[in-house]
């Protein structure tokens, strides 16, 4: 079975990850490699902070690995929070207060169209990767469910009538960003290996 390093610090995308994942890949966690600090995210797009946190594990500890940036693009507010969508309200990762600074200021507004975009950066043998995943939805006007985490209770993805933290965490997995991000990755392992 192989090993990856995953670069991250959300135990809910390490979990949403390992379950696409299935039994080809473990997950090597930043813990189980003793990387407690938070890796730094100052670049002004998605794909420059998945590259800059995959550099940092490869830099420091020269195995493969790969990292996952995620963000929430809102059309009506020109694509923000975007890249920021972890500290959209606070300095924290503080989901509740996004959540409803989201809401207000989508108050009153009749386009409620957003997507969420997730790009992972894989180093493998040196060599950088990029992959993409995208799923369209919109911003409900209130809160519902309590499955999944951050945008979840607000996010009604195309197609559906409910939000993602209203569904299993298999029936996320199999339409979201995320998943179709990790389904390239996998796809890409799978031919290369
Ligand atoms: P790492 O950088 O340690 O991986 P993070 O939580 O900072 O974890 P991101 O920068 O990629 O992760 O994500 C930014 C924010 O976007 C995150 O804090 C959530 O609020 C939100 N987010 C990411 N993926 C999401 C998902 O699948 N569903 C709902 N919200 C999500």
């Amino acid at each position: 079975m192989k090993k990856l390093i995953f670069a991250t610090n959300n135990a809910h995308k390490l979990s949403e990850v390992q379950a696409l994942l299935g039994d080809a890949f473990t997950l090597v966690t930043l813990k189980q490699c003793g990387i407690t600090e938070d890796i730094p995210e100052t670049s002004p797009t998605l794909e420059g902070n998945a590259l800059q946190k995959a550099r940092y594990i490869y830099e420091k500890l020269g195995c493969d690995c790969f990292a996952d940036d995620t963000g929430l693009e809102v059309t009506a507010l020109g694509g923000a929070p975007g890249v920021h969508s972890a500290r959209y309200a606070t300095d924290g990762h503080d989901f509740e207060a996004n959540n409803l600074l989201l809401l207000k200021n989508l108050e009153g507004v009749a386009d409620r169209s957003a997507r969420f975009r997730t790009v992972i950066a894989l180093i493998l043998d040196g060599k950088e990767y990029l992959f993409e995943g995208i799923v369209e939805g919109t911003i409900a006007t209130s809160q519902s469910g309590t499955e999944g985490f951050g945008y979840d209770p607000l996010f009604v993805p195309s197609g559906e009538i409910i939000t993602f933290a209203q569904m299993s965490a298999d029936a996320k997995n199999a339409i979201s960003h995320r998943g179709r991000a990790v389904a390239k990755l996998v796809n890409f392992l799978k031919v290369g290996s």
